[in-house]
């Protein structure tokens, strides 16, 4: 069983849990550490880039290594592995990504020692990943598209690529409707959607996120992207999602969540919880304001749970489900296993176990 170095139970808030790591830091290119840090700055962001990312950053590491055996390529491709497992804790395709070069990878290094090989095979996996990655957002948006009719008018929070790619497939192919996007505090996400939908020429209203459900008589659905997918339906996604989706279920109105299989947590189908990101509440207020109000508490988290009651489907590159379908997508990833054989897959991947 391929070993990673690092648990997924071990990964908490950035800056957190550093005593777990196992590597040295030396062994980490430099650009795979700036991947990581972009990554925890958010200057690389959203569930389904910031694995392309670290699987990108992967590869670098398999690119630049000199190590002269199989065992230390290996060793040095898991150090950048763990530096990127730190950086943020909900998107389950970080890990899911990290998790499918990383199979293949101590595959091969099974299969043969040479060290070229290896190196060869984690490359390869990369691109496989990447690639796979981009075709299923393409995959989700003409899935998506024909959910869409005429005449509608969209609600969409936070800044989804997957969630954009159903909503710009469906103007590509001639839909007519309106958008309004959340601006999503306090990181403003919803500016970066408003830019890219209108520069396709969609017409886009922004709100302010407190403003959802009054607006929400005027939707006819809302599409969201997610961080991860429990095995019992629920969608993990940017905070407020849930209290959007609550709206749209009060006002009959649908909610589409569009997320890609490798979102999909097979941690939660033995009972383990996602992880939800805290960030700095210097996002929420100012260190000076902060210092004025003593003995107040901020808090800052990034995500929120929306549970399958109030998501009507899940559009994926493999198809639509209900949210209660998430289960079987799960299974298939992962094949008929016992209860003590998914314990024991804890630290490995989808794919490990395809
Ligand atoms: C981004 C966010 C997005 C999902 C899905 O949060 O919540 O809705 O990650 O995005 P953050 P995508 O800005 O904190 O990363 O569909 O692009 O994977």
């Amino acid at each position: 069983m391929p070993e990673l170095g690092i648990r997924q139970t071990d990964r908490e808030s950035p800056g957190r849990g550093q005593e777990e790591k196992t590597v040295s830091a030396t062994k980490i290119p430099v650009e795979v550490k700036r991947i990581a840090d972009d990554i925890r700055d958010m200057k690389i962001r959203g569930a389904g880039e910031l694995a392309r990312s670290a699987v990108r950053a992967l590869m670098i590491a398999c690119q630049k290594s000199s190590a002269k055996t199989s065992q230390d390529l290996l060793a040095d491709i898991r150090a950048a592995a763990v530096a990127l497992l730190e950086t943020r804790p909900t998107a389950v395709s970080l890990p899911n990504g990290i998790r499918y070069v990383m199979h293949r990878v101590s595959q091969a290094e099974q299969r043969t020692q040479e060290v070229g090989q290896v190196r060869l095979a984690g490359i390869k996996a990369a691109e496989e990943f990447i690639a796979n990655s981009n075709t299923a957002i393409e995959r989700i948006g003409e899935i998506g598209a024909r959910r869409i009719q005429d005449g509608d008018i969209l609600l969409t929070h936070c800044n989804s690529s997957a969630a954009i790619s159903v909503i710009k497939t469906a103007w590509k192919i001639g839909k007519r409707f309106h958008v309004y996007a959340t601006e999503t505090r306090p990181r403003f996400q919803g500016r970066l959607t408003a830019g890219i939908l209108l520069k396709e020429g969609i017409p886009v209203t922004m709100i302010i996120d407190d403003a959802a459900r009054h607006f929400m008589r005027e939707i006819d659905k809302v599409v969201v992207g997610a961080d991860a997918v429990s095995a019992n339906g629920a969608v993990v996604n940017k905070i407020g999602t849930s209290m959007i989706a609550l709206a749209a279920k009060e006002s009959d109105v649908n909610t589409f969540v569009a997320a890609e299989t490798y979102k999909f947590s097979p941690e939660t189908m033995i009972g383990e919880a996602v992880p939800i990101e805290q960030r700095s509440t210097d996002e929420v207020i100012g260190k000076a304001e902060l210092e004025g109000l003593p003995g107040l508490e901020v808090k800052n988290p990034s995500f929120d749970v929306t549970a399958p009651e109030y998501i009507d489907l899940i559009i994926t590159e493999r198809g639509i489900i209900p949210p209660q379908g998430a289960i079987l997508i799960l299974q298939e990833l992962m094949g008929t296993i016992t209860p003590e054989e998914l314990d024991e897959y804890k630290t490995l991947t989808l794919a490990e176990v395809d």
